[in-house]
């Protein structure tokens, strides 16, 4: 059997795992597992990047001879390298204030030029106003290559500049409709069009692993759907085209699989994007803040057992308070559930007052802002809905799944829990020849690989259409 290294960086943890992949086989395992801890220093969030190369080359050690290695992460952010090659900076998080002026910069450029050009929601971070936020800066001056960061990552491995599309495309500097770097909106934003490296795509090969990175056998890097939701999005195991995914982790990426990105006026004002996909389709889709609210309440607790909190959540009444998962007020870290505390205050309602009553709120407003995507997705693009997969870490979260069921009055099918890893290695597999066919064929084989477990919706239509009402 062929093996294939898939690094996947997340928010709060890097992973690589090693997926072995022969006729009807396709079996991960877990080599590695690190931390991924945001560095605030001098008032400015920095991701530490070479703490997670570092966790990358153990990774690769501990997992043995591969054929290749693909790289994925989260998207938007990147790091700046000078005509060297040295790293200017460590890359900045994309959840630090820098961009909070980044209307003035949509505005400048015009909102709707901006969506009829990249296709791209409208979010404070986006790469865009993260290079505005910047302007002027020594660093920026200095810089000859914007790197994102699995670019960056894989730059640092086999020494070859580029920048794979799929990630490429949720810069908001990347034209959809040309499927190439949007050079005018680049120069109207006054950032130098040399920045962006040439664009590569899944599939293709970047270069050997460099000697003195020290692996103990020779590989090569070969480019995946490097942004996380693209190679998570080929991981979902679907059959047929009726379907929607929500992908949910720190993020609850929930939207649709089209050929053609959709660039109406109603869409751009319903905030949703047309990302790039592997094989040329678009991921139609709306960011909602996902369990990135669960992950900073329980770290602000102290990072307690969270099974038990599930039960208790379960048991607690439904509805008690709901909060707009959306709410931008969600998006820093920090102070959750005074956060949310604030946000019912605000909107009349009871503050949840035990800690199973804030998971509760959490869980129902997440079930409701899944329901508003999958409806808004179907209604935006026209396409029926006959299930929903949803996939990543939330997949074993059984209350969300059953709440987003019963919330959008849709079967939901929860799996496979490392849906982005199974999407890296399956696009490697494919381009080393050890499958074949398009996503149809790899999907199929995730489902043949696969468990999935089914939540039906339970008929209680009326009470979500009233805690929806309550939020408008
Ligand atoms: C998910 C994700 C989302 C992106 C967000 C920030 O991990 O990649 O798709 O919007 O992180 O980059």
């Amino acid at each position: 059997m062929n093996a294939f290294a898939a690094v996947d960086l997340g928010a709060s943890s890097g992973r690589v795992v090693v997926g072995r992949v022969g006729a009807g086989r396709l079996d991960l395992t877990t080599a590695h597992r690190f931390p991924n801890q945001p560095v605030r220093a001098a008032g400015t969030l920095h991701w530490d990047v070479l703490a997670l190369h570092a966790g990358v080359l153990a990774g690769l050690r501990a997992a043995g001879p591969v054929d290749s290695v693909g790289i994925d992460s989260w998207a938007v952010d990147y790091g700046l390298v000078d005509a060297t090659g040295a790293l200017l900076g460590n890359p900045v998080h994309y959840r630090d204030a820098r961009t909070d002026g980044w209307r003035a910069t949509a505005e400048r450029l015009g909102e709707q030029r901006l969506y009829a050009t990249t296709g791209l929601q409208q979010l404070p971070f986006n790469t865009l106003y993260q290079l505005v936020a910047s302007a002027g800066t020594p660093q920026l001056a200095a810089a000859r290559h914007l790197l994102l960061i699995p670019d960056l990552i894989a730059y640092w491995l086999t020494g070859e500049l580029g920048a794979e599309e799929t990630n490429a495309s949720t810069t908001q500097l990347y034209d959809v409709r040309t499927r190439a770097w949007a050079t005018e909106l680049i120069a109207d934003a006054g950032l130098p069009a040399g920045l962006f490296p040439p664009l590569r795509r899944p599939g293709d090969r970047i270069g050997q692993v460099r000697a003195d990175a020290g692996l103990p056998y020779p590989t090569e890097v070969v480019a995946v759907g490097s942004h996380d939701t693209a190679s998570a999005v080929v991981g979902v195991p679907a059959d047929g085209t009726d379907f929607a995914y929500i992908s949910c982790g720190t993020w609850s990426l929930v939207g649709v699989e089209l050929d053609a990105p959709v660039l109406t006026e109603a869409s751009r004002l319903a905030n949703f994007t047309n990302e790039g996909g592997v094989d040329g389709t678009i991921r139609y889709l709306r960011n909602v803040m996902g369990l990135w609210l669960l992950q900073e309440c329980l770290r602000e607790w102290g990072d307690p057992d969270l099974e038990p909190l599930l039960r208790a959540a379960e048991a607690s009444p439904a509805f008690g308070a709901v909060v707009d998962a959306d709410d931008p007020v969600f998006l820093p870290p920090g102070g959750m559930p005074e956060r949310i505390a604030a946000y019912c205050r605000r909107t009349g309602q009871a503050p949840p007052s035990t800690r199973p009553a804030v998971l509760r709120c959490i869980m129902d407003s997440l079930a409701l802002a899944h329901r508003r995507a999958v409806r808004a997705a179907a209604e935006l693009s026209g396409r029926d809905i006959a299930v929903v997969h949803l996939v990543g870490g939330g997949a074993r979260n059984a209350l969300l799944c059953q709440l987003t069921a019963d919330a959008c009055g849709l079967p939901v099918l929860a799996g496979p829990v490392e849906a982005t890893a199974v999407g890296n290695v399956l696009v490697q597999a494919r381009a080393a020849g050890a499958v074949r066919g398009d996503l149809a064929a790899l999907r199929k084989l995730v489902r043949e690989t696969h468990e999935l477990h089914r939540f039906e919706p339970r008929a209680d239509a009326t009470a979500w259409d009233a805690a929806d009402g309550r939020l408008r």
